[in-house]
């Protein structure tokens, strides 16, 4: 038995393994931040400190599971050793979401995820009410200026073009589809 010290507390546990932070924890939502998404698969990954490269994390050598299926909470939630961790999640209909490479230690509470529909409405339709008009020009106006960041499932209808960039194209592509000029396709 070590008898080693581990952020000044026993490194080892009654299990016999190393003492485990409590982290990361987040939860998994849609578009709007009060819904959280049941049945997402979350899956975490270390960063092997020789390759760099992301290692699945096995999880039934320290009594947890990964990856985590969410329930109606959403919520996930690991203890980890200390190391650099990331995090994915995916459910079917959504796009997969990698978060960055994360330190722990310190807590990571709140890694809350947001998946974005792979079908998220039609283009040029910022607010998603069906209908394109001078609220959306507004809205992804706001965007580009930074008033007032879109969320992420509207920041893909917003992107007009498919560039993956919000600015002043976008708008004035949506602008011109207001005005009858030039529809979007
Ligand atoms: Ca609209
Ligand atoms: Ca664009």
């Amino acid at each position: 038995m070590l008898e080693d010290e581990f952020l000044g507390e026993p490194m080892f546990g009654e299990s016999g393994h190393m003492k485990l932070i409590i982290d990361p924890s987040g939860v998994i939502y849609g578009d709007d931040p009060d819904h959280p998404i049941a049945g997402a698969t979350v899956t975490i990954y270390y960063r092997d400190p020789e390759t760099g490269e992301a290692v699945k994390w096995n999880a039934e050598d320290y009594d947890q599971v990964n990856p985590i299926i969410t329930g109606d909470d959403g919520v996930y939630l690991w203890d980890v050793p200390e190391g650099e961790w990331r995090v994915t999640a995916e459910k079917e209909g959504y796009e997969l979401y990698t978060t960055d490479w994360m330190e722990i230690p310190p807590v990571r509470t709140d890694v809350n995820i947001p998946l974005v529909s792979v079908d998220v409405g039609i283009k040029g339709d910022a607010n998603g009410d069906g209908k394109i008009n001078v609220t959306d020009v507004a809205k992804v106006a706001a965007q580009v200026k930074g008033i007032k960041p879109l969320e992420a499932g509207a920041l893909k209808r917003a992107d007009v073009n498919g560039d993956g960039k919000i600015n002043v194209t976008d708008v004035s592509k949506i602008a011109a589809h207001v005005k009858g000029i030039r529809p979007l396709s």
